[in-house]
């Protein structure tokens, strides 16, 4: 047992704390959506709660990745999460498949999903769409994988973009259904998503969700794009007709780099308003830039440290994954004598 993992008193203290889980694809580049809509958040549990934070790799594969680049990913997303803050001494970092139950539970719960709902299911449809060249069954039944992840932990609180709602209200759906038909089982999960970032826009096409998936790069900010780049992208960025600095709905481009704004500043939309008051658009997104280069400048500083040191990252991975185990083992052992699973 290691010293970061502790004895039995350590793991007395983490059952009686509140749960959390949530996990971002190794699927591309990180962005600032996933940084500002999830991972900037995580941080704030990891005094108060028993925080599970996952590479979702197994998800990553609904859609087809290169091998070489899913591993460098891997890595890549694992430091990303320890650059954002997240102390793998107070935090259950790892990755999706080394711990087998995430696919067992997932297969289980594909069997009190119904196709109905998943048909349902607006990542569905966006993803099919774009790849309609593999529409396979992960993609489908991706959200009883999630609703896997998520009850695995009697996880309370799930941290997520808006994107992510009607995932989880399907995994809150399942773990009731679950509980019905066999008693309690499993923590019927509440999502967190924070409503000034819940969903950062492309900047290119500000009514469509900035994803990391984009092939036009200038719609993306990654979250480890040099300060140039960041610049480029940002004075590049589509914004509204008018010349005025307000947030509004018929204001998708301003409204969006307020939010960005507004998430790397701290400062408040009616503040942000009055300091670019009868400033041109041109302006003010050198100054949205700025600011989101500054606030990545220490997380990009950190990760290049980090990254340099696989080695640590393989200790860190392995160190979660077999803490997190002992999670999912107990929760497993309960769900199987439950269903009537022999031994
Ligand atoms: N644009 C966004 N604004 C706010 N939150 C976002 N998230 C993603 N994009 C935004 C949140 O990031 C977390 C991890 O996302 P994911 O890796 O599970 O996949 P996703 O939601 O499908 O994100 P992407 O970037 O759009 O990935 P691809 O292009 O691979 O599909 C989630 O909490 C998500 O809400």
């Amino acid at each position: 047992m290691t010293a970061r993992h502790g004895h039995r008193g350590e793991k007395m203290e983490n059952a009686e704390k509140k749960r959390v889980f949530s996990g971002v694809q190794p699927s591309g580049n990180l962005t600032i959506g996933n940084y500002l809509g999830a991972i900037k958040n995580f941080k704030s549990f990891e005094e108060q709660y028993k925080t599970f934070y996952c590479v979702v790799d197994l998800h990553a594969i609904t859609v087809r990745q290169v091998p070489a680049e899913l591993r460098r990913r891997t890595y890549e997303t694992l430091a990303l999460y320890m650059a954002s803050g997240l102390d793998e001494t107070k935090n259950t970092l790892f990755v999706q498949s080394h711990v087998h139950e995430h696919a067992e539970l997932g297969w289980i719960l594909d069997c009190y999903t119904m196709f109905g709902e998943l048909s349902r299911m607006t990542q569905f449809k966006d993803k099919s769409a774009k790849h309609a060249e593999n529409i396979n069954a992960g993609l489908f039944t991706y959200p009883a994988l999630m609703a896997a992840d998520i009850l695995l932990y009697g996880t309370d609180i799930v941290p997520v973009g808006i994107d992510q709602k009607q995932h989880l209200e399907l995994a809150r759906d399942v773990a009731m259904r679950f509980n019905q038909i066999y008693s309690d089982t499993f923590t019927v999960p509440e999502g967190y998503i924070s409503e000034s970032t819940m969903k950062i826009m492309s900047l290119a096409e500000p009514t469509a969700k900035m994803s990391k998936s984009d092939t036009n790069q200038n719609a993306v900010v990654y979250i480890l794009d040099s300060k140039d780049d960041i610049m480029r992208k940002f004075k590049r960025a589509v914004t509204d007709s008018g010349s005025e600095v307000r947030y509004s709905e018929d204001k998708p481009g301003v409204s969006n780099l307020m939010t960005i704004y507004r998430a790397f500043t701290g400062k408040e939309l009616a503040d942000i308003e009055r300091e670019f008051d009868g400033v041109g658009y041109g302006e003010f997104k050198l100054a949205v830039g700025e600011a989101c280069a500054d606030g990545l400048a220490p997380v990009r500083e950190r990760y290049n440290q980090l990254i340099a040191d696989k080695a640590h990252l393989e200790a860190v991975m392995k160190a979660g994954a077999e803490e997190a185990s002992y999670y999912a083992r107990r929760m497993m052992s309960k769900v199987r004598r439950k269903i009537g699973f022999v031994g």
